[in-house]
């Protein structure tokens, strides 16, 4: 892909601005979901797949597209919303979230949704799927990458730290992780719950590149990604500090919004927030 970065970056803005918008009517329509940690992933979510994923929305399933896996798969709203600006979903199934007919399950299901690659839910899996993609393509010659997105809360489980292991013992320079870094967990503070430390430290001593950025800010997202696409020697996780709800004033940084959804009036003044 050739960039203008400035160009792009807008062009990033704008669809994030939409897909906030999409998440909360999704939300609001269904009345759940986890408008929170949408929010929180939303621009990092807009500029990989406006920048740097490769992918086909007219062919979902190309074998040579880029991976990516949303491992806190109940924040796949963000991940629809992506989806109906870049064309691989209509705009009209917003209002089939949490539907049993339609295409948007209460969870990423790929049986079902186009431009989905993995089942997601459990929390924990998706580094282990990224790896093993990750080899395939190795072994097929591909320069595939694969993404994944995984929350602070669900570092908690203990098979992801099984995979970063196996990520860097096999120099997997085509694995991207991503911490949604955005503090809190389904019912209180990452160090309410379980502190996690010096999370750079610990990336970096099981063996992978390390970058640690503002997960709202769009120079430093798109710097991030293309800095992991340029390193050739092993994973890198792009460690993003992000605030939950953002964008939304009385969501921000609010534990109760992790899994909720907006009354009419709170989507109203949501909606007039974002425009
Ligand atoms: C294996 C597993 N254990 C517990 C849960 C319940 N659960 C759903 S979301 C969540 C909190 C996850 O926190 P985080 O990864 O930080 O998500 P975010 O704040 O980004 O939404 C938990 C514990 C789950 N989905 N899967």
């Amino acid at each position: 892909m050739v960039h203008n970065k400035q160009q792009e970056i807008m062009k990033s803005k704008e669809l994030a601005k939409n897909m906030r918008k999409n998440i909360l009517l999704m939300t609001h329509r269904a009345g759940g979901g986890h408008p929170g940690g949408c929010l929180s992933a939303t621009d990092i979510i807009a500029v990989l797949y406006k920048c740097f994923l490769r992918v086909d929305p007219n062919n979902p399933s190309w074998v040579g597209r880029d991976y990516f896996f949303l491992s806190k798969g109940h924040a796949v709203p963000a991940q629809y919303a992506v989806l109906m600006e870049m064309g691989f979903l209509a705009k009209e199934e917003i209002k089939d979230f949490r539907e049993i007919e339609g295409r948007l399950p209460a969870y990423p299901s790929c049986e079902i949704t186009p431009g989905i690659d993995m089942a997601s839910g459990s929390l924990g899996q998706g580094l282990s799927i990224a790896n093993g993609t990750a080899l395939a393509a190795r072994l097929n010659n591909s320069d595939q990458r694969a993404y994944v997105m995984l929350g602070d809360g669900e570092l908690h489980e203990g098979q992801v730290w099984e995979a970063m292991m196996t990520a860097a013992h096999f120099k997997l320079n085509n694995v991207c992780a991503i911490v949604d870094y955005n503090k809190l967990q389904l019912d209180g503070s990452i160090d309410e719950v379980k502190t996690l430390g010096d999370l750079n430290a610990k990336w970096a001593s099981f063996g992978w590149k390390t970058i640690e950025i503002d997960g709202h800010d769009y120079e430093q997202i798109y710097n991030s990604f293309a800095e992991a696409k340029g390193f050739k020697e092993g994973p890198t996780v792009i460690i993003a500090h992000t605030v939950k709800g953002k964008g939304v004033s009385f969501m921000e940084d609010e534990v109760g919004w992790h899994c909720a959804s907006p009354t009419d009036e709170q989507l109203e003044i949501a909606l007039k927030e974002l425009s």
